[in-house]
């Protein structure tokens, strides 16, 4: 087998399994069936590898659920395979900056240089995939578990990033979609061009608090002054997990309130994804032609 899998044999039994009656009325025969909710990081058009992913988690759970924390393209070779996959199986995920760049694209408001994304906007359902895309979150949550792409403001609670996330997805998914993507593309001062900036792009946050766009690599090696925004955040104090990716120097790591999840498939690094019960861990190695460079 190509993948490998950290921590499989002991697949949270306790709280996974789910017992279904089977079978006529009356037949007192019941079957567990392995049910795994697996939030996993950034794909980035890594088609291959994503399907190697899901062979890979079939086969530790009867039923796959997949949360995708974003940036579902770009980069990567094969997008358009990755956005006809995740609308036919109406796969849930929430927005990230590389599929915002695309949906601006689409909407011809921003300059196209230094992306993989020709396959795509040249398809026949271009519009169809494109208009999928644009209705998807910015935000997710349940009762135990958020998901975003990047993070949250150190200074939002969760209500405020749901409420803000709601504001965003309402002007995404109404008629003035392209202004809209256009002031994101712009960095306009607007709150809500803010807020999406925010939730798609955070890493680091300065001694204030404000968000600090420059730096991408590892938080030990940041400058005095910066620290990861889920050192500060006030949301990640109310208890559920909050699920992010876009940061693949970080890779995956289990913090306090949160994990990451950008394994850098697209690098040549690995695709992960975590049961969100158990917080079992999987990754998949980078299928060859996937990685960018
Ligand atoms: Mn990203």
């Amino acid at each position: 087998m190509l993948w490998s899998c950290i921590a499989a044999s002991n697949f949270a039994a306790e709280t996974l399994h789910r017992s279904l009656g089977h079978g006529d009325v009356g037949m007192d025969r019941f079957e567990e069936l392995v049910v795994g909710r697996f939030i996993v990081g950034d794909v980035q058009g890594c088609y291959r590898t994503l399907e190697r992913l899901i062979r890979h988690l079939r086969s530790a759970a009867d039923e796959v659920e997949l949360w995708l924390a974003g940036d579902l393209v770009n980069r990567g070779p094969d997008s358009l395979a990755v956005l006809r996959w995740a609308l036919e199986e109406e796969v849930t995920c929430v927005l990230g900056n590389h599929d915002l760049y695309f949906l601006a694209l689409v909407a011809g408001v921003a300059p196209s240089k230094g992306h993989t994304l020709g396959d795509l906007l040249a398809a026949h359902d271009c519009a169809d995939l494109a208009d999928w895309l644009r209705h998807q979150p910015l935000l997710l949550q349940d009762e135990s578990e958020v998901m975003v792409h990047a993070g949250l403001h150190p200074e939002w609670t969760l209500e405020q990033a749901h409420a803000l996330s709601r504001r965003i997805e309402q002007t995404l998914q109404g008629s003035g979609w392209r202004d809209f993507l256009t002031a994101v593309f712009a960095r306009s001062a607007d709150p809500l061009v803010e807020a999406v900036n925010c939730l798609t792009r955070i890493r680091m946050v300065d001694a204030n608090d404000h968000p600090e766009y420059a730096f991408s690599g590892a938080p030990e090696d940041a400058p005095d002054g910066l620290r990861p925004w889920y050192e500060r955040s006030r949301a990640l104090k109310a208890g559920r997990t909050v699920y992010f990716g876009h940061w693949a120097a970080l890779g995956h790591r289990r913090l306090p309130h949160a994990i990451s999840l950008d394994g850098g498939c697209v690098w040549g690094r690995e695709l992960v994804a975590v049961e969100a019960s158990s917080l079992e861990v999987f990754t998949e190695p980078a299928a060859p032609g996937d990685p960018c460079a």
